[in-house]
């Protein structure tokens, strides 16, 4: 399975970057987007997770965001998240997640990139300014410039702010092994990042539950839960 040989790496390096998806929360509670029982099972992406969904209907984004406002806020850190912060006592940990949900930083991680942005912020369509609001369900969806709010995450079609990209590069650069947790590795460009890892001749370790388009390249690739599989290969 790879955990000996996953462990041995990982107690080997000073640094570690780790690659997170919706699968590290979903022993949280949190619904992941693909697979059995997954959100975009339920809603199609393109009317929920775009620009012109929300330019559309901007009520029924919010009625879908509430909804996991209300899921995530009820949810605590996992074994797997809490491995991961534990692991900061020893040795440099970079982590870079997809997921908005924040549950890396309430597990204690001190260094967290949120790729896609957090559903604990809103942003102004009209005047840019960004603001973090913990509300369940949202108050008012208006901006005081009378602009619409909307979720400060990224979605289809709009490109991840230039700090975030070049931050996620370097901890890339930085690290001597890269964990690949609980993504699906088909949204562009995170998914690429274990493809930049692997160019720099970097260990790149995988944990999934199922195979991923990633899992024939990667140095080694661990099926199983993230909560499972993490405290067995990051000791101390
Ligand atoms: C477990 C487990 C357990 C379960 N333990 N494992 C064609 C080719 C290439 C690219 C494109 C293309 N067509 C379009 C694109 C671009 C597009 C893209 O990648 N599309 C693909 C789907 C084809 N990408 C974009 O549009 C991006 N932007 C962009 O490209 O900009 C270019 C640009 C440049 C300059 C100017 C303008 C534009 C943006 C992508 C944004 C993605 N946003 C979302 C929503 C975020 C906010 C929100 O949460 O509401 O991000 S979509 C959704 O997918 C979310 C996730 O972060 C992301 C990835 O999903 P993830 O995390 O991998 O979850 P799942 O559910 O897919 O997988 C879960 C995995 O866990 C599974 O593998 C399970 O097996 C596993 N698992 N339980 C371990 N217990
Ligand atoms: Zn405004």
């Amino acid at each position: 399975m790879g955990i000996v040989e996953a462990r041995e790496i990982i107690k080997g390096a000073k640094t570690i970057s780790v690659l997170t998806g919706a699968g590290i929360s979903a022993e949280s509670g949190i619904p992941t987007f693909r697979g059995a029982g997954g959100l975009w099972g339920k809603y199609r992406p393109e009317e929920l997770a775009t620009p012109s969904a929300f330019a559309r209907d901007p009520e029924l984004v919010w009625r879908w965001y509430n909804w996991r406002r209300g899921i995530i806020v009820k949810a605590n850190p996992n074994p797997g998240h809490i491995a991961l912060a534990r692991a900061e006592v020893s040795r440099e940990v970079i982590i870079i997640t997809q997921n908005i949900d924040g549950l890396h930083q309430k597990a204690g991680s001190k260094r967290v990139i949120e790729f896609h942005g957090s559903i604990w912020r809103v942003r102004c369509i009209e005047c840019g300014c960004e603001t973090e609001n913990m509300e369940v369900p949202l108050k008012k969806i208006e901006c005081e410039c009378g602009g619409l709010l909307r979720p400060a995450v990224v979605w289809f079609g709009e490109p991840i702010p230039d700090q975030v990209l070049q931050a996620s590069f370097e901890a890339i650069g930085e690290c001597d092994v890269l964990l690949v947790v609980g993504t699906s590795a088909v949204v562009q460009p995170a998914a690429s990042l274990a493809m930049l890892a692997l160019d720099m001749l970097k260990k790149v370790i995988e944990v999934n539950l199922e195979a991923t388009p990633i899992s024939n390249v990667v140095d080694i690739s661990i099926r199983g839960k993230a909560g499972e599989v993490l405290p067995q290969i990051i000791c101390g």
